[in-house]
């Protein structure tokens, strides 16, 4: 006999409906025009992401699965029996079926996700697969601060997770900010387990987000796609191809879309020009080396407690403490 999914409880903290249209306007007046990197995942964009982690070039997802398929269980051991496992993101992931696989009587998995449906669909999968594991969903976005859900057991340590380098899509302060708040939500004991790209050669992390396939391509560009269909802009789709750049001083992944032609673009009735060849920055994505990232979780006072690497020294899952 089939086991029979359990009821579970959405905790729907209504995440504020962003303004996209003022999100835009306010991007494409700047100088030089910006738009957030969140903005690439609608549906399709949520799709191509999941594609990209399986093309070749994109080593980041295959090194991260390979740590933990190596490590999660002595992760699972260093974090203890009856903790609590809160992840920033759906949690639809293979690397999240691992952890949970390994842990020891967890007290609760609270999946935090703006998106109700990816949030929905990953829960309903992880209920049937861990049955004795207590789930809490959470909708709300994890960029804002966070009262966590009352779990029906005391957890005896909290532990973030926020796997796949995620923390590279935001600049300096916003990392900070968001990895002071984890150490506020995660408490007396608790911690972050995090996944870091690290910096390497240029040509492999260029490489990475410039796959053969072009699909990295068409998840940059699926954005004015989504824009076009959801706030009535007219960006004219096949006049800007994506670039992808590693900056070496900065560290970072710089992702435009550039305009090919002298162009204008209306929002509503406003209309804002592109120049040829005129870059819209898209999207950051920050690699650290293992002395760059401890220093940063300084800055939130959390310390490098453990680091668990590849074989190829390529990316790290690190567990931070207060
Ligand atoms: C989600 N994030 C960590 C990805 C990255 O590598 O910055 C998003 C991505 N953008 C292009 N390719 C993948």
């Amino acid at each position: 006999m089939s086991a029979q999914p359990k009821e579970i409880r959405l905790d729907d903290r209504h995440p504020d409906i962003e303004d996209t249209t003022e999100t835009v306007r306010h991007g494409l007046a700047a100088k030089p025009k910006k738009l957030p990197s969140r903005l690439f995942y609608d549906e399709r964009g949520s799709q191509l992401f999941e594609t990209i982690c399986e093309q070749p070039e994109y080593y980041l997802t295959r090194a991260e699965i390979s740590i933990m398929r190596e490590h999660a269980a002595d992760i699972a051991d260093l974090l203890g029996p009856e903790v609590r496992i809160v992840e920033y993101g759906s949690g639809s992931g293979i690397k999240t079926r691992m952890l949970l696989e390994h842990l020891h009587a967890p007290v609760a998995y609270v999946p935090v996700e703006i998106s109700r449906s990816a949030l929905l669909d990953s829960v309903a999968e992880l209920a049937t697969r861990f049955p004795d594991i207590p789930l809490q969903p959470v909708c709300a976005d994890f960029t804002q601060p966070l009262r966590l859900p009352v779990a029906a057991r005391s957890p005896r340590r909290t532990v973030i997770y926020f796997p796949g380098s995620t923390i590279g899509n935001f600049e300096t302060k916003e990392a900070i900010k968001i990895l002071r708040q984890m150490r506020a939500e995660m408490s007396d004991g608790g911690g972050v387990l995090i996944g870091v790209d690290l910096k390497k050669d240029s040509a492999t992390i260029e490489a990475a987000y410039n796959d053969a396939a072009g699909v990295t391509s068409e998840f940059t560009l699926n954005m004015l796609v989504r824009l076009n269909r959801e706030i009535g802009t007219d960006f004219d789709v096949s006049a800007f191809r994506h670039r992808a750049h590693y900056n070496p001083m900065a560290g970072r992944i710089e992702t435009t879309l550039v305009s090919t032609v002298r162009q204008d673009v209306h929002v509503g009735n406003e209309a804002f020009s592109f120049r040829e060849n005129e870059a819209m920055q898209v999207e950051y994505s920050c690699k650290y080396s293992l002395d760059d990232f401890a220093q940063l979780a300084a800055k939130a006072g959390l310390a490098v407690q453990q680091v668990w690497l590849d074989a190829d020294g390529q990316f790290s899952v690190q567990y931070l403490v207060r």
